[in-house]
Order: structure tokens, then sequence, then C-alpha cells
């Protein structure tokens, strides 16, 4: 793998499961894969589970980990080109790609969107000039457009608990006091339709998300009709898409206030098959979903955060394979 960004390019999902039981039972076994090769993790945003999971998957394969947070140390980098740089930005991105993969076998990038320019975004601006001029393999820590090692772990965890060969999956907009990216939600629909499951995605009218990763997704925009019999319930913030008004996009449409009703608790999951509660973390408890909710018997966020440390490790150890 030269690239990890959509679900396809991981290929046949029932052979990444696999691996990702096999990583499951002893993840030390290819230790000699990693030996003298550099992982080089960039950040241009906070991280928590990535950061760690991401070091320790690398770690678990015999490689070298270095971690770049441009934003602290490194130069300020100017992205646009044919800017006169006579600012605050010292370096071109176009210089530091280059000089950032002669130092490295693989490199991870997380550079969320910017909500500055819906196009540049969605385009992946700045994952496509990693790809371009870094020669080396690049996987997505979460893009501008999607967090695939986010929704491959999600997969792996549903896997792990489902109790019927097709379960019913619900993706809910929850409110949130800042705009979000839509990285996490776009993945996961991508995975999820790829996957075999009923998917259904519920939200406020306005939050529709870009029809390259939800065609073919049930949208239902009554929450509580949504929720009917679900076996796992994915919970997510997401600013506008922009995809029918693009003056909206990455804007909060309404004053979470008057939101607080799609905020996930013991009102909806009562109408579900006893759904199993998901969310990719950092969460904001009362916001998205009750204490009670993230705390009972049937929250899987724990776990799935742990599965972060799988799904990187079978990209990993497949970039690996393919130098
Ligand atoms: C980010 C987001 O919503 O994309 C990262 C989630 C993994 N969340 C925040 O910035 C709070
Ligand atoms: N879920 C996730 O990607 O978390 P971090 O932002 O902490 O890496």
């Amino acid at each position: 793998m030269k690239i990890f960004q959509h679900v396809s390019d991981i290929g046949d999902l029932g052979a990444a499961l696999a691996e990702a039981q096999e990583v499951k039972r002893d993840r030390f076994q290819w230790q000699h894969l990693g030996r003298n090769k550099t992982a080089l993790l960039i950040f241009f945003n906070n991280s928590l589970r990535t950061r760690l999971s991401t070091q320790k998957a690398a770690m678990n394969l015999g490689m070298n980990v270095i971690v770049l947070d441009v934003n602290q140390g490194a130069w300020k980098l100017e992205t646009e080109r044919g800017v006169i740089m006579d600012g605050d930005k010292s370096e071109h991105l176009l210089e530091a790609i280059p000089v950032m993969g002669s130092y490295c076998d693989i490199i991870g990038v997380r550079s969320f969107a910017r909500f500055e320019n819906r196009q540049d975004d969605y385009e992946e601006r700045i994952l496509q000039q990693f790809i371009r001029y870094s020669g080396r393999p690049v996987f997505f820590m979460e893009s501008a457009t999607v967090h695939p090692l986010q929704a491959f772990a999600d997969l792996i965890t549903i896997e792990e608990h489902k109790a019927t060969a097709r379960p019913k999956v619900v993706m809910t907009w929850a409110p949130h006091p800042k705009a979000l990216p839509q990285a996490v939600p776009n993945s996961f629909a991508e995975w999820m339709l790829a996957a075999d499951v009923d998917f259904v995605v519920t939200h406020p009218e306005g939050y529709e998300l870009d029809p390259q990763f939800v065609a073919g997704a049930r949208v239902e925009y009554d929450q509580m009709r949504a929720f009917e019999g679900a076996d796992f319930v994915y919970a997510k913030n997401w600013s506008c898409p922009g995809v029918t008004r693009p003056a909206d996009y990455g804007r909060v449409l309404d004053d979470y206030h008057t939101m607080m009703d799609w905020t996930v608790s013991a009102r909806q999951m009562a109408v579900t098959n006893d759904a199993h509660f998901l969310h990719c973390l950092p969460v904001r408890r009362n916001m998205i979903v009750t204490d009670d909710i993230i705390e009972g018997p049937r929250s899987l966020v724990i776990p799935e955060a742990a599965n972060r440390e799988i799904s990187a490790q079978v990209v990993l150890k497949r970039m690996l394979e393919a130098l």
C-alpha cells in the first residue's frame, strides 16, 4: 500500500478484518519488518489517540518513530505557491515536504480542514502535496476530508461486538459549540457503505454530507425514527459541509442551545435494539452524549480507541511490506 486515504486503499474488508485479528493475537510477530525503518508522524493539529496509537503500532512493528508538531518548534509553513513570503512564514511546504521525506520511509500526516475554502479542503490540497513531493508512502491521520484510521478501527469494533450478521448502524449528528470538520463522518460513512451493515445517517437539515462519501446511504431527518432498532449508535458533530449551500461551508448553522435535543441520551437509546454506543473521541459530555450513556454498559468508546493501535498497525504493516 502506497497511500491510505479511502476504504478502497485497504482492498478486501474481510481480509483486512482478519489481518486485524491476527495483529491482536500477537502484535509483536513482525518486529523484523520495521527494523531500521522510520515512520515520521507530522501533526498540524492536536491529537491524543492518533499520536499515541500510531507510535505504538510502529513500535510494535520494530520501527523507529519521529513525531513532529509543525506548530510547536518547526518553522511556520507557507502552503500557497506564488506568495511573496514577507510575512510570518519562514519556510514553504514545497521545500519542507521533500526534506521531511528524506529522513523517513513512511509518512503519516494530520492536517484538518481549514474552512477557508471548500474546494481547497475537498481537493486535499495539503495531503496531495505530501503524496506528490515526499517520495514516500503517505497515510492520512485525519486530513481535511477523511479519517480512515478511525473508520477502520470503528469497523473492527463493530465486527467484534455485532450480534447479528448485518447489524443496523446509525450515525447521528450531535450538538457541539465549535465548528468541527466532516472528516470523521465522511470516512465512517464511506467505510460503513463498503461493509455489510444496514447504515442510516441522521442529522438536522443543512448538514448533508458530500455525496462522494454518503451516496447510497439512507438519510433520516427524524432522529428518533432513525434510532429505532439500531444495534450501534455512532455519534459525531460536524459543521455544515456546504453541499446544498456552499456559502455555509464550515459553519455551525444554529445556536447549539437550540439543538440540545440531538444530544444522545437514554431517551433515544430506549428505542434501539439495546445499541452499543460509539464515538471516536475526544467527546464533550452532555453536548454529544450524556454521562450515563457514555459510562454505561453498552458504551464501546474505550475498546474503540484501543483498536486505533490495531488499525494503524495493519496499515503500517502493509506499507512496510510494499516498500
Ligand atoms: C476533531 C474532529 O472532529 O475532526 C478530531 C476528532 C478525531 N475533533 C475536535 O477537533 C474536537
Ligand atoms: N479519535 C482521534 O483521532 O483522536 P485524536 O484527535 O486524539 O487523535
